[in-house]
């Protein structure tokens, strides 16, 4: 099965998404839209994968991470983030944990993105939303491809946080 470790988005987030879409749709802008179920913020591409249970999913002291600008990678549009040290360490973290686990996954550097649009035609100018959420788990998704679209389904997620481990 094909496999990723994702955060989910809120609810607050996925409305300042959505209202990012409505502004590419009033542009005329074209493609494939996000449905909101699926809005969420890759941190580790594992791909084709026959043992999700062998997939570590390390602990998340929850942080919080806030929308910030946008962009693309050719056709594809995204929601950016503002710069955010704990989610970077925690993907350090998370990656190295696959690594020692001989688990393969995507190695390209990670860029905070959440996809809005794929095959977009046109350019758009967007307002970004102030929107912000705290992050107390990561999951891990299982893509599927489903007759109108893909179909992303949370297997597992990390365990909460234990707030005696903070220290101070
Ligand atoms: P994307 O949104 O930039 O396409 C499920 O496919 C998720 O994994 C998507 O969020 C996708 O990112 C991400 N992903 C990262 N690396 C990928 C890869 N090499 N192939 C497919 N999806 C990848």
């Amino acid at each position: 099965m094909r496999l990723f470790i994702a955060i989910p988005m809120s609810g607050e987030m996925k409305d300042a998404l959505g209202r990012m879409q409505r502004q590419m749709r009033d542009q005329r802008i074209a493609g494939r839209f996000t449905p909101p179920e699926n809005l969420h913020l890759t941190l580790a591409f594992i791909g084709e994968y026959p043992n999700p249970d062998a997939v570590f999913l390390p602990r998340v002291k929850p942080f919080a991470i806030e929308l910030d600008g946008f962009g693309s990678f050719g056709d594809l549009w995204w929601a950016g983030l503002k710069p955010c040290p704990p989610l970077r360490r925690y993907v350090l973290a998370l990656r190295h944990a696959l690594a020692y686990d001989n688990i393969p996954f995507d190695r390209k550097k990670f860029s905070p993105h959440i996809t809005l649009l794929r095959g977009g035609v046109g350019v758009p100018a967007l307002t970004v939303p102030r929107a912000e959420m705290v992050v107390d788990h990561v999951s891990l998704m299982r893509s599927d491809r489903g007759k109108r679209g893909m179909i992303y389904t949370e297997l597992r997620a990390s365990e909460p946080w234990d707030p005696a481990w903070d220290d101070g």
